[in-house]
């Protein structure tokens, strides 16, 4: 995720602007540098970095600095508006209620076009109720169609495919084919190439002109860099872009690429990647966006991943839990079961406040080994001694060790653990309590009650 050490790298300044009366130039210089400096690591073009900079400038300087707004609040509500603003005040939906949903994924070879489309034929299909064919228009090679095919099987959608044809006529008679059978949501799947070149463009202008797509959506590799940027401009001249799908948003690339993108174009992304999976797709929200963005989590999108796994009073006990930075080895215990409930752990984290700076590069497997090991452990543990930690002195720990097969070190680092993520979780309220205060008026505030309870 891009901008992932903002938040530290502003609050490491800002404490030394503390005690001054307003924002002017001089003191917003060493701010202004840092979020430079983390724009460029994430590699945000250089003149949306500018513009950004300026517009965050103009809107502090001036303002005065008193003992209920903090400098650290103020830098943080302007960026935080500052990103919305370019990223979209609201969710960017499709054109769901149209008789005929015609949907085409255009984009480079291995952006995610055909993975996109598909997890968008689910999502069509399952939240949206509508009855959803795919259109297998890469003909470049043959092995799309059958990847088309099988990711269709994989979700009982229909794949529509025609031989020896181009991909107008595939796309044509797909549309007679969906007219004639009830189906209400046409998806494309398009052809792509390594680069840009004249021959799928061509094939893309003739797509446009001949059918009338409802949304156009492009597939961008959060992983690509800023030559993306070109590469936007020319699909959408090419044929007119309704939407960015970002894919791959699940790696540990900045994504710089494709914020730059909506800066310099002004398209919204619709939906993000966020792994392999065909569940792995995620509406974009432009706020909650925002604060991961600046590195306070999002424990809204946590809780809702949660609720839909697993049962809803469970999931905000938990997200309580974890915030009053009180929970017990029982807590623990019920943590560890619902996150294997929820899958990867490492997509988990990324939306927990402060958890990438507490586990920055979190493998899986590992991660899931060491659950186990720690499930172990509490599962060795009396009721008594689950409930009230501080029971655990040398004889009992010998005894849990035993039981769990476990060696005593590790007991005491499940122990240790207890304790340090409760303290983390302390932290990391404490500073979300402070970002959020700032940010009260923005519309992330309202949804998230836990964050007020906590303020002060
Ligand atoms: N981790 C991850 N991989 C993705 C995502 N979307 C697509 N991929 C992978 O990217 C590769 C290329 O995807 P594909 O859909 O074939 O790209 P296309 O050539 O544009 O159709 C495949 O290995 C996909 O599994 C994503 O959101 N996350
Ligand atoms: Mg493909």
């Amino acid at each position: 995720m891009p901008f992932e050490q903002l938040s530290s790298r502003l609050t490491a300044i800002i404490t030394k602007i503390k005690g001054q009366s307003t924002l002017d130039e001089k003191n917003m210089e060493g701010m202004l540098r840092e979020i430079r400096l983390a724009l460029l690591e994430a590699d945000v073009n250089l003149s949306v970095i500018n513009g950004f900079l300026n517009r965050v400038k103009e809107k502090s300087i001036g303002i005065s600095l008193n003992a209920k707004v903090t400098p650290s609040n103020m830098v943080v509500k302007i960026v935080h508006d500052e990103i919305i603003s370019i990223l979209g005040q609201e969710i960017s939906t499709l054109k769901y209620n149209t008789p005929m949903m015609i949907v085409a994924m255009v984009g480079l070879q291995g952006s995610g076009k055909t993975t996109s489309i598909a997890k968008l034929a689910h999502f069509l299909k399952t939240k949206q109720q509508k009855k959803v064919l795919l259109v297998a228009a890469d003909l470049q090679r043959l092995a799309a169609v059958t990847q088309l095919k099988t990711l269709g099987n994989s979700i009982q959608v229909e794949v529509y495919s025609k031989e020896d044809s181009t991909p107008i006529q595939v796309v044509e008679s797909a549309l007679n084919y969906a007219r004639v059978n009830g189906f209400n949501s046409v998806l494309v799947d398009t052809a792509g190439r390594l680069s840009i070149d004249e021959e799928l463009m061509d094939e893309l202008s003739t797509l446009k002109n001949k059918i009338s797509f409802t949304d156009v959506l492009l597939s961008v590799d959060a992983m690509s860099g800023q030559d993306i940027i070109n590469v936007a401009k020319r699909f959408n001249e090419t044929i007119p872009l309704s939407g960015l799908f970002a894919t791959k948003f699940d790696s540990d690339s900045k994504g710089g690429g494709v914020f730059s993108v909506v800066s310099l174009t002004g398209i919204k992304v619709k939906f993000v990647g966020v792994g392999e999976k065909i569940e792995d797709l995620e509406l974009f929200y432009p706020d909650r966006y925002a604060n991961r963005l600046l590195g306070m989590g999002d424990i809204v999108s946590l809780v809702e991943k949660a609720q839909e796994t697993i049962d809803q009073k469970q999931a905000v006990n938990v997200a309580q839990k974890m915030m009053s930075g009180q929970f017990d080895f029982n807590d623990m215990l019920e943590q560890i079961n619902q996150v294997s409930k929820m899958g990867s752990l490492k997509n988990m984290m990324k939306m927990l406040p402060g958890a990438n700076k507490m586990m920055p590069n979190i493998d899986d497997d590992v991660a899931n080994a060491n659950l186990k090991k720690t499930k172990a452990i509490i599962q060795s543990m009396t009721k008594e001694e689950r409930a009230n930690p501080a029971l655990l002195k040398q004889p009992r720990k010998e005894r849990i060790a035993k039981g769990s097969g476990q060696p005593l070190l590790v007991v005491n680092q499940t122990i240790m653990q207890l304790e340090q993520t409760k303290e983390q979780m302390k932290q990391v309220m404490k500073f979300q309590g402070g970002a959020a205060s700032s940010l009260s008026a923005g519309s992330n505030t309202k949804r998230n009650p836990n964050k007020r309870k906590n303020k002060r």
